[in-house]
C-alpha cells in the first residue's frame, strides 16, 4: 500500500501560502477527491512522488513532454545554455531557429510570435482577429478551453468544467456578452450565430481536436464547414492547437484534416516542458502586431532562450522519421487494450482517441460534444482514477482531460496499463 505522508504534509503547507494549495486548479484533484501528489522527479515515461512512489505518467505535464521526462537532448541543451545565462530580454538565435521550424511545419503559419503560455497565445489571436476585422464578437464552443483570458472563460472546458462553473467569476458581463457559444461538431449552430450577427463576429475559435471536454474528434465536414462559413462571413478562423499542434501530426490537426485556419495557437510541445506559447498565421494578420502594426502585445520572457532550446530539441526528435508512427502504434494499442478491458468487464465506458491523445469516458454513448461528455459518470471516473493511481498509473485527475502518450512509453507499459485498467474497472461494478 502506497504511503503519501510527504504529499499530505506538503499539501498542508501549500494550503497555507497558495490558494487551494496549487498553482493550477485541475491539479487539486477537485473532481476526483483525495490529496494531490507532489512530484519529486521524472525520467522517461515515469514520475516519482515525494514519498518515493513511482508511476507511469499519462499526464506528461499536460502534453509538453512528448519525448518523456528529462530527455537527454533537452537536458543536454539546457545544461549547456544555462551556464551562459537564462534570459536577455533581447532577440536570440534560438527563437529564430524555433520560429523557422514552426513556419516550415505548420501549414497556416507565415509568421509566428512566441509568448509564455497558451493563454497568452489565444488572447493575442483574439486581439489580432478583432483588429483585422474591426469587429468585437467571438464564437467559441461549449467545452472548448483556450486558457483563462476573460473572453474565453465562457462555458469553458478543462478545469473550469470540473469546477461546475462554466463561466468564471470576475469576468465582466460586458466581456462575456461578446462571446457566443456554439456546439462542437454542429456547423449549423455556428451558422445560426453568424447569421444572427452578420457583421459582428471577428473570429471563430476552436480546438480542431477537442481535448478539454475529453478527447472528441471533429466529425467529417465539421472543420471544413467552419472554414467555409468563416470565409463567407468574413470572420477569422482560429485553430487552438496548443494540444494538437505537432502532436496529432507534424503540422498538427490542420495537416491531419487538411483544413487551414487563418491563425493558429501553439504551446506545450513547442516548449519541451518550459513555459511557452505561440500565435502564428497569415502574414497580413500577423503583421498587425507591434512593432510592425497597431496591435500591442509584449512579454518579458517571450522567446526565452531556455524554452526555445527545449522546444527545438523536442521538435527535432519528434519530427524524425518514424516518431509519429511510433506514437500512433503505441496509442492505438492502448486504445484497443482499453476497449478490450471495457468489453471484458462489461462496464458503460468508451475510449476516444486522436493520435497520441485519448480519453476513457465513463459513458456508453458516443461523445460528440460537451453535453454528451457531461453525461459521463464522473464519480465512477474518480474511483477509476484512484484505482489506477494505487496500481502505479498516473492519469489526468478529471474526466474532461486527455491522456497523453509519449515516445518514452513502451509496449510493455501499454500492456501493463491495460491489465491495471481491467482490474480497476472490475472494482467499480
Ligand atoms: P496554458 O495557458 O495553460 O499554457 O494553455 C492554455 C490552453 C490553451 N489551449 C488549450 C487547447 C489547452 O488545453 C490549454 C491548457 N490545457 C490545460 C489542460 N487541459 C492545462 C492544464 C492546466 O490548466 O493546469
Amino acid at each position: 500500500m502506497q504511503k503519501h505522508d510527504r504529499s499530505e504534509s506538503l499539501f498542508a503547507q501549500a494550503l497555507e501560502v497558495i490558494p487551494g494549495g496549487v498553482d493550477s486548479p485541475v491539479r487539486a484533484y477537485g473532481s476526483v477527491g483525495g490529496t494531490p501528489l507532489f512530484i519529486a522527479r521524472g525520467q522517461g515515461a515515469h514520475i516519482v512522488d515525494t514519498d518515493g512512489n513511482r508511476y507511469l505518467d499519462y499526464v506528461c505535464s499536460w502534453g509538453p513532454l512528448v519525448l518523456g521526462h528529462a530527455h537527454h537532448r533537452v537536458v543536454g541543451a539546457l545544461r549547456d545554455l544555462v551556464m551562459n545565462g537564462t534570459s536577455f530580454g533581447a532577440p536570440s538565435p534560438l527563437e529564430v531557429a524555433l520560429a523557422r521550424t514552426v513556419v516550415d511545419t505548420v501549414p497556416s503559419i507565415d509568421l509566428v510570435r512566441f509568448v509564455s503560455s497558451g493563454t497568452e497565445a489565444n488572447m493575442t489571436a483574439l486581439r489580432l482577429a478583432r483588429a483585422h476585422t474591426g469587429r468585437d464578437g467571438i464564437i467559441k464552443f461549449a467545452g472548448g478551453y483556450h486558457g483563462h483570458t476573460d473572453a474565453l472563460l465562457v462555458e469553458a472546458g478543462s478545469g473550469s468544467a470540473t469546477l461546475g462553473v462554466p463561466s468564471s467569476a470576475g469576468v465582466p458581463a460586458a466581456f462575456a456578452g461578446l462571446t457566443l457559444v456554439a456546439q462542437y461538431n454542429d456547423v449549423d449552430s455556428v451558422e445560426a450565430l453568424l447569421q444572427a450577427n452578420r457583421e459582428g463576429i471577428a473570429a471563430v475559435i476552436v480546438e480542431p481536436v477537442a481535448a478539454n471536454m475529453g478527447v472528441v474528434a471533429p466529425a467529417p465536414g465539421f472543420l471544413e464547414g467552419l472554414r467555409e462559413l468563416t470565409l463567407r462571413y468574413g470572420a477569422v478562423l482560429i485553430f487552438d492547437e496548443v494540444i494538437s499542434g505537432f502532436r496529432v501530426a507534424p503540422g498538427g490537426a490542420q495537416e491531419l484534416y487538411g483544413v487551414t485556419p487563418d491563425l493558429t495557437c501553439l504551446g506545450k510541445i513547442i516548449g519541451g516542458g518550459l513555459p511557452v506559447g505561440a500565435v502564428g498565421g497569415r502574414r497580413d494578420i500577423m503583421e498587425l502586431l507591434a512593432p510592425l502594426g497597431p496591435v500591442y502585445q509584449a512579454g518579458t520572457l517571450s522567446g526565452n532562450p531556455l524554452a526555445m532550446a527545449a522546444g527545438s530539441e523536442t521538435l527535432a526528435e519528434l519530427l524524425r522519421p518514424g516518431a509519429h508512427e511510433k506514437l500512433e502504434t503505441l496509442s492505438a494499442h492502448l486504445e484497443e487494450g482499453l476497449a478490450w478491458a471495457i468489453a471484458e468487464v462489461k462496464i458503460a465506458a468508451r475510449v476516444q482517441r486522436v493520435g497520441s491523445v485519448l480519453t476513457l469516458f465513463f459513458t456508453g454513448d458516443e461523445v460528440t460534444n460537451f453535453p454528451s461528455a457531461s453525461r459521463s459518470d464522473r464519480e465512477r471516473f474518480g474511483r477509476f482514477f484512484h484505482g489506477m493511481l494505487e496500481r502505479g498509473f498516473y492519469l489526468p485527475p478529471s474526466q474532461f482531460e486527455a491522456w497523453f502518450v509519449s515516445l518514452a512509453h513502451t509496449q510493455a507499459d501499454i500492456e501493463a496499463t491495460v491489465d491495471a485498467a481491467r482490474e480497476a474497472m472490475a472494482g467499480l461494478a
